[in-house]
């Protein structure tokens, strides 16, 4: 009998005190959220969730329609559970309230309700990621602002996503390893199918969007050369190429199976920073990521370890098979 999510969340309290019942409740209300995100998702046209909204995220993003469902559903569901001091979202310029007539609780919520939406109506897997902070202690018994989600990424209490694929999944890390849930839609349940996800040290398989090429830093420029001379070239191998252009479908496969994925910063004004943002898209998965054995850095510096100046900062993402990163990560400190 394969263990549910709740089993899995008190089993690892009674073994390490490090799922306090305000944390369970709290993963457990987002795992529930993202199977009703699941559900819209999986309506497509049926459930006239498609398209897009005429209104742009804070992003200047033009906003689809199951981006502002999703978002509201997170907020809906968590809003009023008492666990939390207040939750940020990519498709919010400002942190939500909790609001007054609800009590608050000591941890803090972000997410992308919807990555990789761009997908959603050619029908590629999308997904949800979220992250976990503490309420500072400073800060604790009042409604959070965002000086207060400004954290590192080491300081997450738990990480994940859910993809919303030929299976829905929900890949989830408490700081004990990685692991991972399927959805039995028969029964409702994310039961344990993995149960420590580990990412290969090295790879043959990279994931870039190539058409930014032109644009690219030297030390990106010289690894993709380097992977593109194959046998032949430096790294002695040949590599294979994957771009899905959703950032949890492509996390999902480099933790299933290895692999490098890129989102560095560019020379386009754009893109200085990099594409994907820091608090809600590349913490989490970097979390994750290290959490499964392997490595993440927005250049020439571990991604957990960047201070946030402000809640929707962007980063270039470099994730995946450690030796692969270590050695783009060189090439970047090299060229300092
Ligand atoms: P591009 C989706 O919009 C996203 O934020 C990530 O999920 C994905 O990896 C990236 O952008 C794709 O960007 O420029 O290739 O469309």
């Amino acid at each position: 009998m394969k263990k549910n999510l709740t089993q899995y969340l008190i089993e690892q309290e009674r073994q390490n005190q490090n799922v306090p019942t305000e944390l369970r409740l709290l993963i457990e209300t987002i795992a529930r959220t993202c199977k009703a995100i699941a559900q819209a998702v999986n309506k497509g046209a049926l459930g006239n969730v498609l398209g897009s909204q005429d209104t742009e995220n804070v992003q200047g993003e033009i906003q689809k329609k199951l981006d502002v469902i999703s978002n509201q559903m997170l907020l809906d569901a968590n809003e009023w559970i008492g666990c939390l001091a207040g939750m940020a979202s990519e498709e919010m310029e400002l942190p939500h309230p909790i609001p007054a007539h609800y009590p608050t609780g000591d941890y803090l919520l972000l997410f992308d309700p919807l990555d990789g939406s761009s997908n959603i109506d050619v029908n590629v897997s999308i997904g949800t990621i979220f992250s976990i902070l503490r309420q500072p202690e400073n800060a604790k018994g009042r409604a959070a602002n965002e000086q207060d989600f400004l954290q590192a990424g080491t300081q997450q209490v738990a990480a994940g996503y859910a993809v919303y694929g030929p299976q829905t999944m929900l890949i989830l890390s408490i700081g004990q390893g990685v692991v991972g849930f399927t959805l039995d839609r028969e029964t409702g349940s994310w039961l344990l199918t993995q149960e420590n996800i580990r990412i290969p040290e090295e790879t043959q398989e990279f994931a870039i969007n190539m058409s930014n090429m032109r644009h690219w830093e030297a030390p990106v420029k010289r690894y993709i050369d380097e992977c593109l001379a194959g046998k032949e070239g430096p790294l002695g191998k040949n590599y294979n190429t994957r771009w899905i252009a959703s950032m949890v479908a492509d996390v999902h496969r480099i933790l299933n199976r290895g692999g490098i994925f890129m989102y560095p910063r560019d020379h386009r004004e754009s893109v200085r920073h990099g594409k994907l943002r820091l608090m809600y898209e590349a913490n989490p998965m970097s979390f994750l990521v290290e959490q499964a054995g392997g490595a993440s850095v927005d250049g020439s510096q571990r991604i957990l370890d960047l201070q946030p100046e402000h809640l929707h900062q962007r980063t270039g993402v470099i994730l995946g098979s450690k030796k692969e990163v270590e050695r783009l990560q060189q090439y970047h400190q090299a060229a300092n």
